[in-house]
C-alpha cells in the first residue's frame, strides 16, 4: 500500500472535483443545452457533457501536469501514449447521457485513476441523488462516509439484477435465448441506463447483477474498483478477465449468483 499513499491528494481531491462538477448537473443550473447525435439516435452527447470533461481537464493539467485523460468526449486531445505505462484519469463526464436528456435524473460522473495500468481510485457521483460511491484500492468501499458491506452470495430466485434489454433480442454479442429462461427464475429485472452507476448498485447491494454489452473504458473503469472491494465477482459475459482498457462485455454479480447465472446460460457464450 505504501507505493500507493502517494495518490491519497488525488483521490481526495477527485471528491472535490465530482461534486463541484455534479452541481453543474443539477436542474437548477442546467438550463438549455444542445443535445447532437454520435453514432446513432440513440447514442447522444450534449455541450453539459464536453463542459463537464473540460471541467475535469483543467483541474487536472493545473494540479497533475503530467497525467493523461482518457475521456469519453475525446476533449484532451492528447498525443498517443501507452495507458499501461502512464498515470490516467478515465473520466465518463455524464454517464447516462439519455437519462440525463430526457429524465434529468439516473445519471452519473465516473472518475477513476489507473497508475501504469493498475487501478488506485475509483468515483461515481450522482448528482441528482447527492450519492457519492467511491473506493481506494485495497481500503474497501464507501457510499458518502459509510463502508460498504462484503457482499453476501445470493440465489437466482431471490435475484433482482440489471440487464441490457437489448441481450434480449437478437444481437451481434450473445445469444439471447437463454437470458429468456433466466429472466422468468429471477426475482426482478430492472435497467437503469447508466452502467457506472449500475456498477455502484450491485456494489451497495441495491442490485445483485449487471449485466450489460461491450461497455468502454470510462463506463466502468471506476466501478471495477468499487466492487472489487466489497468482493463481487465480474467478468466478461464469457467468464474472462475485464480489460479496462479495452471495451469489453460486463457482468459482475454477488458471490452463487454469478455462478448460477453462468450456469443457467450454459456457458454458450464461451
Ligand atoms: P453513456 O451514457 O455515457 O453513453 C446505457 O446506455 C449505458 O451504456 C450508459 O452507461 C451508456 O453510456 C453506455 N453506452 C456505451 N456505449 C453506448 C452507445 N453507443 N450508445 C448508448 N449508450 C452507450
Ligand atoms: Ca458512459
Amino acid at each position: 500500500m505504501n507505493n500507493l499513499s502517494a495518490f491519497y491528494p488525488m483521490y481526495e481531491s477527485a471528491k472535490k472535483w465530482v461534486v463541484e462538477a455534479g452541481s453543474r448537473l443539477e436542474p437548477t443550473s442546467v438550463g438549455f443545452f444542445e443535445v447532437e447525435h454520435k453514432t446513432s439516435a440513440a447514442d447522444l452527447v450534449t455541450e453539459k457533457d464536453r463542459e463537464i470533461e473540460t471541467f475535469f481537464i483543467s483541474q487536472i493539467r493545473n494540479h497533475y501536469p503530467s497525467h493523461f485523460v482518457l475521456g469519453e468526449e475525446g476533449v484532451s486531445n492528447q498525443q498517443s501514449y501507452d495507458p499501461r505505462k502512464e498515470t490516467v484519469w478515465i473520466i465518463d463526464p455524464i454517464d447516462g447521457t439519455t437519462n440525463f436528456v430526457h429524465m434529468r435524473r439516473s445519471f452519473s460522473i465516473s472518475v477513476a485513476l489507473y497508475d501504469k495500468g493498475k487501478p488506485v481510485f475509483g468515483l461515481v457521483y450522482d448528482p441528482i441523488a447527492k450519492e457519492l460511491f467511491h473506493a481506494f484500492v485495497g481500503q474497501g468501499a464507501y457510499l458518502d462516509t459509510e463502508k460498504l458491506k462484503p457482499l453476501d452470495g445470493v440465489s437466482i430466485e431471490e435475484g433482482v439484477i440489471s440487464i441490457n434489454p437489448l441481450w434480449l433480442v437478437p444481437n451481434d454479442y450473445v445469444d439471447f435465448l437463454p437470458f429468456q429462461p433466466l429472466v422468468q427464475q429471477l426475482r426482478g429485472v430492472r435497467y437503469i441506463g447508466s452502467a457506472a452507476l449500475e456498477l455502484a448498485y450491485v456494489a451497495c447491494g441495491r442490485l445483485d447483477a449487471y449485466l450489460d454489452f461491450r461497455l468502454s473504458p470510462w463506463d466502468i473503469a471506476a466501478g471495477l474498483i468499487i466492487l472489487k472491494e466489497v468482493h463481487a465477482i465480474t467478468t466478461t459475459m464469457d467468464n474472462r478477465e475485464i480489460d479496462v482498457f479495452n471495451k469489453s462485455t460486463t457482468f459482475t454479480a454477488k458471490p452463487v449468483l454469478h455462478e448460477q447465472i453462468l450456469a443457467t446460460l450454459g456457458n454458450k457464450n464461451e
